[in-house]
């Protein structure tokens, strides 16, 4: 088993539409504001977005895309190795083999899976394989930490039990990794309805997701449009009734890292709704503004955002190449001289 003295860290998102401000607070920020503490890998998981039909040029553009936003947002290459899933092939190869272990049953019952089956008119083979993929993109780099949004977290535990059986099968290998779930922003939900999450899925259904990467005027017509409820106190609550208002306070929350208390007592004086919905996107805009901008300028420049793609799958294949290598060799594959 490989020793680290840093704690490793290994996260993914997938570029399966325009990334929110869900993915942003559940997950991205996290990412850029621990970098320093720890030894980092973050995948753009693009073999994960064909689990669901993709458009081949959108897709392409997408990942691109995620790619600029991801650095733009403060990865810094120095700190952490930003890379594209498919650029490592041992990704897919470990998929294969831990397939071979994995109880069908296991992955019958992913609560994602059955969400995103039910939606489907005919379902991929790769969808229900989903949190398998995902188990290699975690245990090839030994990873001791996922940090992910809370609708994630049932996928790394899978990936602690296939880890756990190949451990048991083939003797101590894989380290078991953590899910790490965000004290706030870990359940951004849809502006249109609170009580769903926000998801790139809907992401272009009008209304529903703080979009990035859109300009300041958008994203304040957005969060003006955000559904709240009849009444016009401003506090946090888990009454269902008041989930719209709730899920914007949770937003102001994650951005400005204040306590309950002082979210609440900044709004003290608001006259009502509106007065909320105006402030909140103030913060929104100033969080997504310099972000949005650096994020031209990366997407103006396609040879330099090629060559730190290039140089993080380089770094990724340094640590997944022998481990999938080795994983052939416990299994009983013969390794070419
Ligand atoms: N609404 C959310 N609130 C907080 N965190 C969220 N995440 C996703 N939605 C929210 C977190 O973002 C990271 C990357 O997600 P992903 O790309 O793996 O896909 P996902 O979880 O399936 O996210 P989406 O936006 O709903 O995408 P689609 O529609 O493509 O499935 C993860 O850490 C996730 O927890």
């Amino acid at each position: 088993m490989t020793e680290t003295k840093q704690k490793r860290v290994l996260s993914g998102i997938q570029p399966s539409g325009e990334i929110h401000l869900g993915n942003y607070l559940g997950a991205v920020k996290g990412w850029v504001d621990r970098q320093a503490e720890k030894e980092n890998f973050f995948c753009i998981v693009d073999l994960h977005s064909l689990t669901v039909p993709q458009e081949p040029e959108a897709l392409r553009h997408q990942t691109r895309s995620l790619a600029a936003i991801l650095f733009a947002a403060g990865l810094d290459p120095a700190k952490s190795t930003v890379f594209i899933q498919s650029h490592v092939r041992a990704h897919a190869e470990s998929c294969w083999l831990l397939n071979c272990v994995t109880p069908l049953g296991w992955l019958q019952r992913m609560t994602q899976y059955k969400d995103k089956a039910g939606k489907q008119e005919s379902v991929l083979m790769g969808l229900l394989d989903y949190p398998v993929l995902m188990a290699g993109d975690i245990l090839l780099y030994d990873a001791n930490e996922v940090p992910v949004g809370e609708d994630q977290k049932q996928h790394v535990e899978l990936a602690r039990d296939i880890g756990q059986r190949f451990n048991s099968i083939y003797g101590d290998f894989f380290v078991i990794p953590q899910p790490v779930i965000p004290e706030v922003g870990a359940r951004v939900m849809g502006l249109d309805d609170p009580t769903v999450k926000m998801s790139k899925s809907y992401s272009h259904i009008r209304g529903h997701a703080v979009r990035l990467l859109d300009d300041a005027k958008e994203l304040e017509r957005s969060i003006k449009r955000a559904v709240t409820d009849s009444g016009n106190e401003i506090r946090f609550s888990e009454e269902p009734e008041r989930a719209g208002v709730n899920n914007l306070l949770g937003i102001y929350k994650a951005i400005t890292g204040k306590s309950v208390a002082d979210c609440e007592a900044d709004f003290s004086d608001a006259r009502g709704y509106g007065d909320l919905k105006k402030r909140i996107a103030e913060v929104v805009i100033e969080e997504l503004s310099p972000i949005r901008e650096r994020y031209h300028t990366l997407m103006a420049n396609p040879d330099d955002l090629d060559e730190l793609l290039a140089r993080g799958a380089e770094q990724a294949r340094t640590l997944a190449e022998p481990k999938v290598a080795e994983m052939r060799r416990l299994m009983g594959l013969v390794l070419p001289k």
